[in-house]
């Protein structure tokens, strides 16, 4: 069974609770789109875990309560934010994270160590954790208001919440850009056979280039999410051609990899920026980022930036071949649409510790 999502919201509500601090997953979705359809509790996006439990413990000592939700493989990034804030300071609030489960060959692997290790990680922090009741709001609600008075993370489990699709006017329409698969399927055509290595990132970059760029030499990072430009930096420090293809929300994550990467000039290091607006694989929430000058960022932080937003195939391959004539830090940004879901790569393509 699972719970009664818009109830549970409105009974946060009641609480006094204000504010939901949120980095997506998808066994959260359902919460988040009752979050973003109800104007009673404020839907704070964010761009890190870290931001998030920033974020929150700044509402908390302001005297608000948020609630911070987040998934598994964020809760690591909460560490610092964690053991040398919350738990010195003795600032408490829910923070409730996903239990992302790992089954060889069905799951993605950066799910792999804290699928059994979640509950060490916690212990680690100095916390206890409590899995949320998936039976009964009341005692769910009173679960939260523990998490909310003591040093206690709640878990949440698969299918906990009932589904609530987004209000109409939340709904993303994308429709005039063209899909992402097609500027995939144009690079696997001007690469195809070549040693030139493409990184894609967590969420369905990753997974489209398994479907749409079958010919080229692509290490499909799915995990370590906001990590890609900074691995793309090492692989070409390394010697390698390198094009990292990335989505808004990973772009953001640890976008202090930007300042790090505009250092070095002569490398043969490529960013192409997906702007899909959303987190297209954790259910497709809007990253809520229009205030986001992606091309200035990263102009300013030194990189060789392609000042015109990309939304045509004909400019794209203009401007790749370009570029492949003159390699610099570049970055590129593109406004795309949606396609399909695709499948994941499997795991033998994805377990690979050395570039290509
Ligand atoms: C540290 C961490 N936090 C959260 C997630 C969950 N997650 C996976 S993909 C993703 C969003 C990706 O969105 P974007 O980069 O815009 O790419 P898209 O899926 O839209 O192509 C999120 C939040 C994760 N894998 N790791």
């Amino acid at each position: 069974m699972a719970l009664d999502t818009d109830i549970f919201i409105d009974k946060l509500i009641e609480e006094g609770y204000t504010h939901l601090c949120v980095v997506p997953c998808s066994f959260a979705k359902n919460v988040i789109n009752s979050a973003i359809n109800s104007t009673n509790i404020e839907y704070l996006p964010c761009a890190s875990e870290a931001v998030a439990c920033s974020v929150a413990a700044g509402l908390k000592m302001s005297g608000k309560k948020p609630i911070v939700i987040i998934q598994s493989s964020g809760l690591t990034n909460m560490g610092s934010s964690i053991t040398s804030l919350l738990n010195p300071y003795g600032v408490t609030f829910p923070i409730l994270t996903s239990w992302r489960t790992y089954k060889e060959g069905d799951s993605e692997i950066q799910h792999k160590h804290l699928a059994t290790e979640l509950p060490k990680l916690i212990e680690a922090y100095g916390y206890e954790h409590t899995i949320l009741n998936q039976e009964d709001i009341d005692t769910a609600i009173s679960q939260i208001n523990h998490c909310d008075e003591s040093f206690t993370i709640g878990v949440i489990k698969k299918d906990t919440f009932s589904k609530v699709e987004l209000l109409e006017e939340h709904v993303l329409d994308l429709s005039n850009y063209t899909p992402r698969s097609e500027f995939l399927v144009k690079l696997n055509e001007m690469f195809k056979d070549t040693n030139t290595l493409f990184i894609g990132t967590t969420g369905n970059t990753s997974r489209e280039m398994y479907s749409f760029m079958p010919d080229t030499n692509n290490f499909y990072m799915a995990g370590n999410m906001g990590g890609a430009l900074s691995l793309g930096l090492g692989a070409s420090l390394g010697g390698k051609k390198v094009f990292v293809l990335g989505g808004d929300a990973e772009f953001v994550m640890h976008m202090g990899g930007l300042t790090t990467a505009g250092r070095y000039q002569d490398i043969d290091l490529t960013y192409i920026l997906f702007d899909n607006e959303q987190n297209k694989s954790t259910g497709g929430q809007n990253t809520y980022q229009s205030h986001v000058d992606y091309i200035n960022i990263a102009k300013a932080s030194n990189l060789n930036v392609i000042e015109k937003v990309i939304t045509s195939l004909d400019d794209f391959s203009d401007i790749i071949e370009s570029l492949t004539e003159n390699y610099k830090s570049n970055f590129i940004y593109i406004k795309c649409g949606l396609d399909d879901e695709t499948p994941r790569p499997p795991l033998d393509v994805v377990k690979v510790k050395e570039f290509n």
